[in-house]
Order: C-alpha cells, then sequence, then structure tokens
C-alpha cells in the first residue's frame, strides 16, 4: 500500500471529518482556494473555462470544504482505496489481486426508476401522452423550474465537510469521432473508483477537453440523510429523497440521494443512454442498452452482433459466451451499450462507449460464464455479493467454488449457511471490472471507427409462448419487435415479482425523450443504408409445463448465432409463420448438445397465445404511445394481427 502524505494529510486520519480540522489548520498555505474550497489535488489552471465555471457553481450550491481534481492515476486511485476502507465502504479480498468489497446500505441497492425524470419545457417531448385516466410508464417527466427547486432543495450545502471530486471522463476510446466526454462532480470516493473502471478517466481527458470544451455535465451527490449522521455512515445516501434528473437541452444530469450503479456512475445510464439517445437523435445516430460481440465461424468468417435485452436478462453471458459447437469464436466489444452510426458507406458501426463490465454476480460461475470468472479477480471492485472467511467472494451460483470449511458472510455482513432463508449476495449485487481484462476482448474493441454490426438481436424473459428465435420480415417488422418487447420483471431496478413488463428496445427505464419520437427515429435509419442489418428475436427463457427450461442456453446459445449467421448469409434455412422466419426442421445444429431438448415445445407457435400478445401490444401502443405511434407501426402491427387471426 504505498503512502499519501506528500501534503503531510493523506495517511493517518480514519475519518473525513478529521481529515477536514487538518485541511482547515494547513490548507492557507498549501492548496490553491477556488471559491472558498481548498483544491488538494490536481491544478485549477488544468480546467478549460467552461469546466472551471461548472465547479465554481456547483461548489457555491455544494459548499465542499475541498476539491479534488482527479487525473486517474495509480497513486490516486490507491489514495481512494485506502479513504474508503478507513470510512468502512470497502474491505480488501486478500483471496485475490486487488480485489475490494463494498456492502451498501441495503436501501441502495439498485436503479430507482420511479426517483427518474427527463425535463423538458414539454412533456410531450419526454413521453407520449397516455390515454385518459392511464398512468403513463415510458418514463416521468418534470418542468424546468420543478427540476431547479428539487435540486435547490436537496444540494444547497450537502457536500460540507465532504470532497468534491472533479471527474473527466470520456465515453468512448479518447480518440474515437463517436466518443463524448463527461465531467462528473460527486462526493463519493466509491464513486470515483468506479468511473475509473467504467470510462476513460482523468488527466488524458482534460487535456482531450483543449481541443473541444464540449462535455456533458454530471452532478452527483451520495446525500445528507435528515438526520445529519453523514461522518458515521460507511454507505451514506439518502434514500428517501433519491432523485435522478436529466435536463437534455443543457446535456446536463444531476443525481442525488443514491451511489448505487446507474443512479451514481453518471457515465452509463443516464449519459451514455438517456442524455445519449437525445444527442443521438440530434446528430443521427443510435444509442441503445445493448451489447456487441463479434463471432468467428468454422470458415474464419467473422461478423458483429448487437442485442438489446432488459436488464439482468443475459447480456454479458451472451457477449461472453463460450460456445459450445466446435470451431466457433465469441469475442467481446461490450455487454451493455452500443453507440451505432451508419458511415458514408451504409455501413452500421457501433462502439461500446464503456471501459468496463458491471455485471451482475448472482449466477456467474466457471459453468455459465468461464470468461467473466476469469476476468473478475483481478482489478475489481465486488458490491454488495457475500464474503468467505479466506478472503474471497460467494454468491448464488458459485457454490461448487468454494472450499469446504469455509463460511460465508452474507451482503449485509451477516453469517450465512446454506439453509439461511435469505440469499448470499443481493439478487443485484455486481462486479465492477476493466473490459481489458477479459480474455476474450475483441482485437477491434477500441477501434475509433467502430465495429461494422451485421445483426441486431432483440429479447426478453419470455416463460410462455415466444419461441427461441425468428427472424424480422423486414426492417419496419423488426422495429416492431422491438417496441413491442415485454420480459419477466428482474432484480436490477425496483420491481417485484414475476410479472411481464413492457420493455421495448430493453430502453423503457433509459429514453431520454418520447418514445414515439424514437420509433421514428429508427424507422429513418432505413434510409441510410441499402444494406441494413438483419433484426431477429431470442428468448432463451422459455419454460416446460413443469417450469424448467426447455433450452439449456449459455454456450449453447452459439446454436442459434450459428443459424443467424446463415440467414445473413441468405442461406435457406428458415420458414416463414405469421410471426416472421423460424429455423426450417433441422436448421439448428443439435449436433452434441449438452442436454434434450424438446424443439416442437420450444418452438411451438399457438394461435391463442399470439392473439392475446397482439392483443396486448395493440393496448400497450393504444394506452401509452397514443397519437405519437408512427402510422408504419400502425400498419405493421394489423399486418402481424391479420396473419395471427389467419393461424
Ligand atoms: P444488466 O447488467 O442488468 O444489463 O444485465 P445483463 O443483461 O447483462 O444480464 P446477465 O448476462 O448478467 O444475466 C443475468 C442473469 O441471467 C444471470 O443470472 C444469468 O445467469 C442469467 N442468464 C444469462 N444467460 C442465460 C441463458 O442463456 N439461459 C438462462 N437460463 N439464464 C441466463
Ligand atoms: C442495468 O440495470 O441495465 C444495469 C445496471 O446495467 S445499472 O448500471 O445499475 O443500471
Ligand atoms: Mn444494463
Amino acid at each position: 500500500m504505498p503512502e499519501f502524505d506528500e501534503h503531510g494529510f493523506y495517511s493517518s486520519y480514519s475519518t473525513e471529518a478529521a481529515r477536514a480540522v487538518k485541511y482547515r489548520n494547513h490548507n492557507a498555505g498549501l492548496f490553491q482556494q477556488l471559491r472558498g474550497a481548498a483544491v488538494v489535488n490536481g491544478q485549477v489552471s488544468d480546467l478549460t473555462p467552461k469546466v472551471r465555471a461548472y465547479v465554481e457553481e456547483n461548489i457555491d450550491l455544494c459548499h465542499p470544504d475541498r476539491v479534488h481534481i482527479c487525473d486517474g492515476s495509480e497513486r490516486e486511485n490507491g489514495y481512494l482505496i485506502q479513504l474508503m476502507q478507513q470510512q468502512g465502504t470497502i474491505m480488501p479480498l486478500p483471496k485475490y489481486q486487488n480485489c475490494w468489497l463494498a456492502r451498501t446500505n441495503p436501501a441502495d441497492t439498485a436503479r430507482v426508476e420511479s426517483k427518474t425524470f427527463i425535463c423538458t419545457e414539454e412533456r410531450s417531448e419526454t413521453i407520449p401522452t397516455p390515454k385518459e385516466g392511464i398512468k403513463g410508464t415510458l418514463g416521468n417527466w418534470m418542468s424546468p423550474k420543478k427540476m431547479d427547486e428539487a435540486i435547490k432543495e436537496r444540494f444547497t450545502g450537502c457536500m460540507r465537510g465532504r470532497t468534491m471530486y472533479v471527474v473527466p471522463f470520456s465515453m468512448g476510446p479518447i480518440v474515437s469521432p463517436l466518443s463524448k466526454i463527461g465531467i462528473e462532480l460527486t462526493d463519493s470516493p466509491y464513486v470515483v473508483a468506479s468511473m475509473r473502471i467504467m470510462t476513460r478517466m482523468g488527466e488524458a481527458v482534460l487535456n482531450k477537453l483543449q481541443e473541444t470544451d464540449e462535455f456533458v455535465k454530471c452532478l452527483h451527490s451520495v446525500g445528507v440523510p435528515a438526520n445529519g449522521f453523514i461522518e458515521m455512515a460507511s454507505w451514506p445516501c439518502d434514500p428517501e429523497r433519491t432523485i435522478i434528473l436529466h435536463k437534455p437541452k443543457n446535456n446536463e444530469i444531476v443525481s442525488y440521494g443514491s451511489g448505487y450503479g446507474g443512479n451514481s456512475l453518471l457515465g452509463k445510464k443516464c449519459f451514455a443512454l438517456r442524455i445519449g439517445s437525445t444527442i443521438a437523435k440530434r446528430e443521427g445516430w443510435l444509442a441503445e442498452h445493448m451489447l456487441i460481440l463479434g463471432i468467428t465461424n468454422p470458415k474464419g468468417e467473422k461478423r458483429y452482433i448487437a442485442a438489446a435485452f432488459p436488464s439482468a436478462c443475459g447480456k454479458t453471458n451472451l457477449a461472453m459466451m463460450t460456445p459450445s459447437l466446435p470451431g466457433y469464436k465469441v469475442e467481446c466489444v461490450g455487454d451493455d451499450i452500443a453507440w451505432m452510426r451508419f458511415d458514408k458507406n451504409g455501413v452500421l458501426r457501433a462502439i461500446n462507449p464503456e471501459n468496463g463490465f458491471f455485471g451482475v454476480a448472482p449466477g456467474t460461475s466457471t459453468k455459465s460464464n468461464p470468461i467473466a470468472m476469469s476476468t473478475i479477480f483481478k482489478n475489481t471492485l465486488f458490491t454488495n455479493v457475500a464474503s468467505t472467511s479466506d478472503g474471497g467472494v460467494f454468491w448464488e451460483g458459485m457454490e461448487d467454488e468454494i472450499q469446504p470449511g469455509v463460511t460465508v458472510t452474507d451482503w449485509r455482513g451477516q453469517r450465512w449457511t446454506k439453509d439461511s432463508k435469505s440469499p448470499a449476495a443481493h439478487p443485484n449485487s455486481r462486479f465492477c471490472t476493466p473490459a481489458s481484462q477479459c480474455p476474450i476482448i475483441d482485437p477491434q474493441w477500441e477501434a475509433p471507427e467502430g465495429v461494422p454490426i451485421s445483426a441486431i438481436l432483440f429479447g426478453g424473459r419470455r416463460p410462455t409462448g415466444v419461441p427461441l428465435v425468428y427472424e424480422a420480415r423486414d426492417w419496419k417488422h423488426g422495429v416492431l419487435i422491438g417496441a413491442a418487447m415485454r420480459s419477466e420483471a428482474t432484480a436490477a431496478a425496483e420491481h417485484k415479482g414475476k410479472i411481464i413488463m413492457h420493455d421495448p428496445f430493453a430502453m423503457r427505464p433509459f429514453f431520454g425523450y418520447n418514445f414515439g419520437h424514437y420509433l421514428q427515429h429508427w424507422l429513418s435509419m432505413s434510409n441510410k443504408s441499402s444494406n441494413l442489418p438483419k433484426i431477429f428475436h431470442v428468448n432463451w427463457f422459455r419454460k416446460s409445463s413443469e417450469g424448467k427450461f426447455l433450452w439449456p442456453g449459455f454456450g449453447e446459445n452459439a446454436r442459434v448465432l450459428d443459424w443467424i449467421l446463415k440467414r445473413l448469409d441468405n442461406e435457406d434455412c428458415a420458414e416463414e409463420t405469421p410471426i416472421g422466419l423460424v429455423p426450417k426442421r433441422g436448421g439448428i445444429n443439435l449436433e452434441g448438445l449438452s442436454e434434450k431438448v424438446d424443439m416442437q415445445q420450444l418452438f411451438g407457435l399457438s394461435k391463442n397465445f399470439w392473439l392475446e400478445e397482439v392483443f396486448a401490444i395493440e393496448k400497450y401502443f393504444k394506452e401509452q404511445v397514443g397519437q405519437d405511434l408512427p402510422e408504419d407501426l400502425v400498419r405493421e402491427l394489423s399486418g402481424l394481427k391479420k396473419r395471427v387471426e389467419a393461424m
């Protein structure tokens, strides 16, 4: 552990409060002052005028004692790690190399969709107008005035006694013309350490700003709870007043009260998807909740595929898949977000704006995702997983991977055994790990121009009715399939139970603007190319009447990708059905499949099911999208309905 005493304060102080006293005694001579705060790291002169103004404005609002301009260095990270240990936010995991475990406040464990707002002058810019008497579910709107009030009420003085970290970060490789820069101001060292993994963060970004001086403003505070007891808390937060705000007009994000995931790592859902989708609309490209993978077939031909599945529905697993089919190779470009743009030749090019994986831990095992397992045991920040007495981690799915005699402590810090009634790891517990450590990271994953996308997959958790795979008839039909996506609720947000929710394009929690306009934008993409990617729908989660998965999934999903690749080559291995094209008998390679699969049940199409499905989509569009539903989709849906009725 390096020592951080070059200013005579970094070591030996156990709380921020104690350090604050030390700072106050020393800062007069030692530190540059910026609007009453001591600049304890970095140089104000390194900030462009616009960044400096943004920082100053928020010092005036939040009153931090100190400002730390992040350089992204190893030294800085070491200091933050030490600080978080002293504060009790993280503990070391000596079984691995440079790995840490954070346990959050149990009230702060997932994204809070109900407290997430998009702020525009007109409500209709943000969300379609729902049918009278119906509650809109396609995002939450707030007026600019309300937003200002919400900010003032929560942020005034909220960083007193704390350090404001200035985090310059790039979404996408710094040199890529497709990338965008953000500045996150936060009072959470956990957020800084996580942003260092999830984005390109630090000095190089400040340098880049000297050229462009364009950035997305991201203000974050974990907040001050009503009782004011911030110094004692190892995971300070303010769940009661948590709020996540976006103002697309100003490229601005403001997040208060939560330190967790998409609520606080503002480059991810807030920037790369919500603000990103509004920028993409203006600039004519797509910001999507999609993994990107490269797949090479036994002939050595390589294609790239992007896939949108809702949160906790298998993106990370597919992106890192170990194919069960001999001769196939999958390589990973990204596991959560894709920024895609048609180039001048009409090729859809995608970059992964992220630099790390913030992956679901439970279910990840040597059996299900060996690639993830060989990525995450160095330089990784785990959150809300269980720990073991030999200094390691544990979660549901790792039962075969702990040594006998080892005891387990659950995510709340309680002794845990197999007979415990509650899970060892929180269902939304995560690993935050550098993408570059992934053994199958694609050689082109940082290509400034992006990788060429040949196919787009939509999918979700559909226990009944929806076949393993089907292909869209054309782009418009594909847009309908994306718009009609539904999936079982998961633990990644605050939803409870196993209800089937509409989650169009896996973007329902992440639209930065009116979903009807978003659909129009997707439809308009067809003018940009004469060689559009093909669109498919997949469902790894269909169940038998006994409630067992009908398809083994994971590495066996390669068999589905194999069929998709054949379709990209226009091979005659598909047949028409009312819902789209499905594999012909024998079209899916089942040779050497690990278990016997009932293909009849897996691909069965029931007229009744699909009539109900069409009815549900129709109802959803009418109630939620109304006038904003593009004509093209009205026609597509009525086409589907006619075909299903004729089944
Ligand atoms: P976010 O990070 O929340 O966006 O989630 P994600 O889409 O990346 O989901 P992830 O790959 O982490 O998978 C979530 C859960 O789905 C894990 O528990 C996996 O074990 C499970 N899962 C993934 N792929 C499959 C599959 O092919 N079959 C089955 N049965 N389960 C799967
Ligand atoms: C998701 O929920 O889709 C995630 C996790 O990837 S979070 O970053 O918390 O949004
Ligand atoms: Mn996600």
